[in-house]
């Protein structure tokens, strides 16, 4: 292994590289050998100027998130951050790839920047439930626009090199290689006898206004990052970078980074982090196994979901022929499709010869044999197992040897799908999440005889077109509509016992869930949920416990948004969602048909009830081995079902509550409301009474 800090001295000049593969994270030893460096450094006369680079694909893409698990060792970020800014000779960082959070603040505490055309500068770190710790919220607002730096260190949005070249953060920009431009750049500062130019000695800019844009900050915050510690403390250490001198602003950062890194927001951000890079590694796969080559895209189906997933290939850059049955869904479709476009543009997030480019590669086609050459063929109509039969034995006689067969299918049995062909070892489940084109999560549906060469393909597809693939096994609803079910059921069920729909909402986005689920119901249409559960009503048991009242909706015909009520009304231009007094009345007749007591269930106990279900639900899911590890549900559910990510995913949670507690709770629900329908998991029950954790199952598991 090389070296993680070499130098080298040229003509009066040191070349410090940082050279940790595979994103030359900080850790304690890079820290050492840092401070080690600049230390020799220090004491070498000759040398006139330092240029700090990387070697690799990427500057510093921060700190090593593994250390925040143990504890930050000595030395310091703080300490070897400030020996870099005390260099005498100017100090100049040579940027390429993504600095990222304490990549940033290196760069910070060194005099100058030089970037690459296509470096980027983010600090992401409240993504991971802390601030910039390394110097970052105290040196950024002194190097650029106090508003710019709350922007940057708020939404961890990483800025382009010609941005920070106009806000100030950089000082050069160079379309050749940064290093040779870097090294160039410190001879010119030496030439004109330049000195270090040390961020902490410059004043905050625009300390003048703060005070008024710090309280509107503030304000924001705490309405749209609910139940956050992280993005408040951040703003009382910028608020401390105005205030108080650089030290004791440092101080201040010092002490609120300590709260934050034991604070179970981090935990549950970090757990993420792990759990979102696990995902792809699938146990007992062998590395060896190649994917198969993917450069054309064929999709039957040019509807919401169809469309989706042709931009997301064709974002990628891969080719699509999109297929339907009809020219005028395939030119609605293609419509549809402009029209997404057409808004990015409008909104300056897309140049129009991009949108052409990305138009120019969908073709559209009303005939199967266009397919013919395709190596991935995506199927994405109506959610009916007759029709998707039909179309994979279409697909079967056209598709070439070795074409990959997927199925956009949210809850039908794949194995029977598959049988319909003569490959089943290359048909797989590919679920994407409605707007395909924007939702993060795919779920990868390995049916019983996908071959594994199809399963690599999927995931790398994945990564590919910039989702996150979490494999499944075939069962109804794979992991996420599966404990979805349970969820939506106990929220069905208070509002029968007497909370209003806005009441079961409110208490589940109180306690962070992006939308409630009745909210959720009506976006995505009730009819869907309904007509789902009327499809396999002979599979479900006729326990009345298992009864939804959004069978009266829909006999009604109030199906959500686009009927204009639903669980809500939606009137108005702004089609906002307000309580509908005649849903209310109607819920509670049917509750008296029933003989449902009204028990008026509060937040805490409609939060318990849908969480508790859910959870439970997943450790069946875990039993059964329809997903492979409880971080991967955590991963589709805060990748795909709006479950806050700083609660770090609905298995996580159980164990932070700790298992004990969520199976005691459930047994209650058994006493009191259900003896039928509340059965703890089997797995749920040996966990908590042995007094371990998904996470300490997860590990036996896979070790
Ligand atoms: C911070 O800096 C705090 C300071 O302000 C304060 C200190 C007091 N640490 O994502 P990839 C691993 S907070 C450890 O697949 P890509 C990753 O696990 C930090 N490991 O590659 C994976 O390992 P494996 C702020 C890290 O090309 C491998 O590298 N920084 C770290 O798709 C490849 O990663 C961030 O939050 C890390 N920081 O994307 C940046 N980063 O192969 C987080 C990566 O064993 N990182 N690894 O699974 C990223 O966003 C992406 O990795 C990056 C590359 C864009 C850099």
């Amino acid at each position: 292994m090389s070296e993680p800090v070499s130098y080298s001295i040229h003509d009066g000049i040191a070349v410090v590289t940082i050279d940790s593969p595979p994103v030359n994270a900080i850790d304690q030893t890079l820290r050492a050998r840092l401070k080690k460096t600049f230390t020799e450094l220090r004491a070498q006369a000759g040398v006139k100027a330092i240029v700090l680079a990387c070697a690799g694909k990427t500057f510093v893409a921060g700190a090593d998130i593994k250390e925040f698990d143990t504890g930050i060792a000595e030395p310091g970020y703080h300490e070897v951050l400030r020996l870099i800014e005390d260099s005498r000779v100017p100090v100049v960082a040579a940027v390429h790839g993504t600095a990222l959070g304490g990549g940033v603040e290196i760069t910070l505490a060194c005099h100058y920047r030089v970037a690459h055309v296509g470096a980027r500068f983010g600090l992401p770190e409240l993504s991971l439930g802390i601030i910039p710790g390394a110097g970052g919220t105290q040196r950024l607002p002194r190097a650029v626009a106090l508003e710019v730096a709350l922007d940057m260190m708020l939404t961890g949005k990483p800025m382009a090199a010609g941005k920070a070249l106009e806000a100030g953060l950089v000082d050069s920009v160079t379309e050749r290689e940064v290093l040779p431009a870097a090294i160039a750049f410190a001879r010119e500062l030496v030439q004109k006898g330049a000195g270090p130019r040390r961020t902490r000695e410059l004043s905050v800019k625009g300390a003048a206004a703060a005070g008024e844009l710090l309280s509107a900050t503030r304000a924001k915050v705490a309405r749209t990052m609910r139940n956050r510690l992280a993005p408040l403390a951040l703003i009382d250490a910028v608020q401390a970078a105005v205030e108080l001198d650089f030290d004791k602003g440092l101080q201040v950062e010092s002490k609120l980074s300590a709260q934050l890194e034991q604070a179970t927001e981090a935990k549950a951000l970090r757990h993420l982090f792990y759990a979102e890079r696990e995902v792809r590694k699938i146990p007992g796969l062998s590395p060896a196994i190649a994917a198969r080559p993917i450069a054309s895209v064929g999709i039957v189906g040019s509807g919401t979901m169809g469309g989706g997933i042709a931009m997301c290939c064709v974002n990628a850059g891969i080719p699509v022929t999109l297929v339907d049955a009809a020219q005028q869904n395939l030119e609605r479709g293609l419509a549809t499709i402009r029209k997404n476009y057409q808004r990015s543009v409008d909104r300056g997030s897309l140049r129009a010869e991009q949108m052409e480019q990305r138009l120019a590669l969908i073709t559209g086609s009303l005939d199967y044999s266009a397919l013919t050459e395709a190596d991935l063929i995506i199927e994405a109509v109506f959610e009916n197992m007759a029709l998707k039969k039909e179309i994979f034995a279409r697909l079967d006689a056209v598709a070439k040897p070795g074409a990959i067969l997927g199925t956009n299918t949210s809850t039908l049995d794949i194995d029977e799908i598959a049988a319909v062909t003569h490959r089943p070892q290359d048909v797989i489940g590919l679920h994407f999440f409605s707007p395909a084109n924007v939702m993060q999560l795919l779920e990868v549906v390995q049916a019983g005889k996908t071959a594994p060469d199809v399963l690599v393909t999927a995931l790398e597809l994945a990564k590919r077109i910039k989702k996150t693939g979490v494999v499944a096994k075939v069962c109804y609803g794979f992991i996420g509509n599966r404990m979805m079910d349970p969820y939506g059921r106990e929220a069905e069920r208070c509002v029968l016992e007497g909370a209003t729909p806005t009441e079961v909402d409110s208490a589940l986005e109180q306690w962070g869930m992006a939308m409630g689920i009745l909210a959720v119901y009506d976006m995505a249409g009730v009819d869907i949920g309904h007509l789902t559960r009327v499809a396999r009503a002979h599979s479900l048991p006729k326990d009345p416990s298992f009864y939804r009242p959004s069978a009266l909706l829909f006999d009604r015909g109030w199906i959500g948004q686009k009927a204009g009520r639903g669980y809500y009304r939606y009137d108005g231009a702004e089609r906002k969602r307000a309580a509908d007094p005649e849903v209310i009345a109607m819920l509670a007749e049917e509750a008296r048909r029933l003989n449902i007591p009204q028990r008026k269930p509060d937040a805490a106990e409609i939060e318990q009830r849908c969480l508790y279900a859910m959870i439970n639900e997943g450790a069946l899911l875990l039993q059964e081995g329809i997903a492979l590890r409880a971080s991967d549900i955590d991963v589709v559910y805060t990748a795909g079902y709006g479950f806050p990510r700083y609660r770090g995913g609905p298995m996580f949670y159980a164990d932070t509550l700790g298992l004990r507690t969520v199976y005691d709770g459930i047994l209650a629900f058994q006493k009191t409301l259900d003896p039928q329908y509340w059965q703890p998991a089997p797995l749920l029950k040996e966990l908590a009474l042995s007094g371990s954790s998904f996470a300490q199952w997860q590990t036996g598991q896979t070790r």
